[in-house]
């Protein structure tokens, strides 16, 4: 009987230990200091709620779940206070400091006693219930609490590239996480845990579908779908939108046209937006691809984007939804440059476009490289509302092999000054809407969620969820600030384990760009699938699909020039834009191959010669990653063991990764610097064909 006690002990323990990720950072699990744990028992004897809104209720069993896992004991919610030491929500117009509020904002501080949180709205409310349980992760006191936060963007939002048949464009983390099948009938419990972490960061909005649309998503049986979707959504403070297929009033509607200023095709348009609403009310909106890589739109007839846009704004125009419209557009033009063509595309139409209309711009020119310089058209539309598009999931950057922590990226751009109104005219100041006073704003991240168990496919890719929704609500946060936050809500309490593991999330970008993209290369990755490298692709269905577009390299040197000669994209630029980066022995070595030709024997700023620099940078790309190795194998007692062995094991992958691309790229481009390795670089085990070799293999899997 004892022995069976035991084990049945054992095995108790052994679950609790057990992490599968299935939980986010909202695992509330005890925190072990018990005196911390006491600190907070003067503050948590009950909560209060008055009144029954679906909204406060969720907040209320929020705080009740999150305090018993991180306090292990079960607060009370009352109806009113009856004493003080509790947790007060208050939807409250009248806030002290509400003038500076807005309406999803919140406060969260000590009155006599008790901690109020405070907003406008049921859904601010919700947000600081958050707040409140990050504040004890984080181990703050809460006798002097006083929180003050309002979100700076307006549209904090999710893009799903979800299909109906359940795949999911660039996803990496399982299958789709909507189950369309099942719905509207079954709810799976996941909607709900992707709503209470979305909420947990502030994302009130999500596109369900793929912007390369299907049709499919307008008809009545998926509006039914979406419905069922929304509603679970709703309390959470998040708003459904649709990516839909310009063609539909055609494939869908059985019209000759979908040209957008044809009147029945707009009526069409009219009543589908109607008829979405019969089913969701408060619909977010449409989320729009045309005439990109194929999918319809309105140049299709003559049209401009403008005319295609303000013709569902029109639709809309009864309903408090909006149109987002994508402005990720290219022409296979092997003369011209990706790099100008959505900004040439678009810049005509600055200040034609519908005040319901958001024009949402990826954050660099190409396509979500490793690191680009940050789109043109950011700082050039000042009568457009942009939104900001950035990808989390990680279709050039590792997919899910690889750590990888994006929050320095999607800083570099937010963060990165356009000079379009003087200095200050930051990326982020655009797209908050405070630079040009806009009604709207916008940061759209596309997804990395999917069916696998932890969501996100390697463990710290849901790092770059968190990240993305932190940003999104303020843009000033640190990096250092969210990695450490998610840290201690998903993986250790302990200070030392917590700073170890940030060192390695801050540093894994630029190793990353080191052993892929160093010196601002970028678009060598293999055909289609986007894994691993293929620097040599020299034909594809485009000239601007394949790799020797992008790094031009010649006998001569490496980059794109685009000061003039090949192309004039720099002058797209502001001035003083220009002035940083068209030198190019100014220009910093980030971005000194997105603007240059420079020649493979040129001193570069570090003293070495081009050459010599990229080596040493592929070279350093794989060693760092053996660093990260090491401090993870350090971190083996301190972190959960499921968690440790994914990681670990991913790392390993990311080593072998990281290799190839250092071997394939070193020995293409050695064959046209014709130089060799700077000392004491050894070369390559194994020869260029051999590498390429293993390419095919990934083509054939
Ligand atoms: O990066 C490219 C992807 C496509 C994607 C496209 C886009 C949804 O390879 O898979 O299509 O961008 O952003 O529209």
């Amino acid at each position: 009987m004892t022995r069976y006690f035991f084990l049945f002990l054992l095995l108790l323990s052994t679950a609790a230990l057990a992490d599968d990720g299935s939980r986010l950072w909202l695992n509330y699990d005890l925190i072990k200091d018990a005196k911390q744990r006491e600190s907070y028992a003067p503050f948590t004897k009950f909560i209060a709620v008055s009144s029954d809104n679906q909204t406060l209720k969720i907040a209320t069993e929020e705080l009740q779940t999150g305090l018993q896992g991180l306090l292990g004991k079960k607060v009370t919610i009352l109806k009113t206070a009856t004493s003080t030491g509790g947790i007060l929500l208050n939807v409250n117009q009248n806030a002290p400091s509400s003038a500076n509020i807005s309406n999803e904002g919140y406060e969260i501080y000590a009155e006599k006693g008790n901690i109020v949180i405070s907003s406008k709205s049921e859904t601010g409310v919700l947000y600081g219930a958050f707040e409140l349980l990050r504040a004890i992760q984080m181990g703050k006191s809460l006798a002097k609490l006083s929180i003050t936060s309002s979100p700076k963007v307006k549209i904090r939002m999710l893009n799903h590239w979800d299909n109906a048949n359940g795949t999911v464009e660039r996803g990496y983390a399982g299958s789709s996480m909507w189950k369309w099948n099942e719905l509207p009938h079954r709810i799976d419990p996941r909607y709900v845990m992707y709503a209470r972490a979305n909420a947990s960061i502030g994302i009130n909005a999500t596109s369900i579908n793929n912007v390369n649309a299907s049709s499919r998503f307008l008809t009545a049986e998926y509006l039914e779908k979406i419905k069922a979707v929304a509603d679970v959504l709703r309390p959470y403070g998040i708003k459904v939108f649709i990516s839909v297929n310009f063609r539909s009033p055609r494939t869908l509607g059985g019209l000759k046209t979908s040209d957008p200023l044809d009147p029945e095709v707009r009526k069409w348009w009219n009543d589908k937006t109607k008829e979405i609403h019969q089913y969701i009310p408060d619909f977010g909106g449409y989320l729009v691809k045309a005439n990109s890589e194929g999918e319809p739109g309105p140049q299709d007839y003559g049209r401009t984007h403008a005319d295609g846009a303000n013709m569902l704004a029109e639709a809309m125009r009864p309903f408090s939804g909006i149109v987002i419209w994508r402005a990720f557009v290219y022409n296979a033009d092997p003369n011209g440059d990706r790099f100008k063509e959505g900004y040439a595309q678009f810049k005509p139409l600055d200040g034609t476009f519908d005040p319901k209309v958001i024009v949402q711009v990826k954050n660099g020119p190409i396509d979500f490289m490793p690191r680009e310089p940050f789109h043109p058209m950011f700082g050039a539309f000042p009568k457009t509302t942009l939104g900001m598009e950035f990808q989390i999931t990680q279709e050039y950057l590792g997919q899910s092999t690889h750590l990888t922590y994006l929050a320095p990226m999607f800083k570099e751009c937010l963060d990165t000054d356009t000079y379009a109104k003087g200095q200050g005219s930051t990326v982020a100041k655009v797209i908050d809407g405070s630079l040009y006073n806009a009604q709207y704003s916008l940061m759209a991240g596309v997804a990395n969620t999917g069916s696998d168990v932890n969501w996100c496919g390697h463990p710290f890719n849901q790092s770059n969820w968190y990240a993305f929704g932190r940003l999104a609500w303020d843009h000033t946060l640190s990096s250092e600030q969210i990695a450490s936050e998610w840290i201690r809500m998903t993986l250790t309490q302990t200070k030392q384990t917590e700073q170890k593991i940030s060192d390695m999330m801050l540093k894994s970008h630029p190793i990353y760009v080191s052993y892929t993209y160093p010196l601002g290369t970028s678009h060598m990755m293999g055909e289609s699938h986007h894994y691993g490298p293929e620097p040599w692709l020299a034909k594809s269905a485009r000239p601007d699909w394949t790799s020797v577009y992008y790094h031009r390299a010649d006998s001569i040197g490496l980059g794109f020039d685009r000061t003039g000669k090949l192309s004039n994209a720099l002058q797209l630029y502001s001035p003083e834009v220009q002035q940083k980066w068209g030198n190019p022995e100014q220009c910093p070595l980030d971005y000194l191959l997105w603007f240059h030709h420079v020649p493979w024997s040129k001193k570069l700023s570090t003293g070495r010669s081009l050459w010599d620099e990229l080596c040493v940078r592929y070279y350093d790309g794989p060693v760092q990653v053996g660093n990260l190795q090491k401090t993870w194998e350090s971190l083996k007692a301190n972190v959960d063991p499921e968690i440790f062995e994914n990681v670990k094991g991913r790392l390993k992958i990311q080593e072998k990764e990281a290799l190839w691309w250092r071997d394939a790229c070193v020995l293409y481009f050695g064959e046209y610097s014709k130089m060799p390795l700077p000392k004491p670089l050894t070369p390559p085990q194994r020869t260029l064909n051999e590498v390429k070799k293993l390419v095919e293999i990934y083509h054939l899997r």
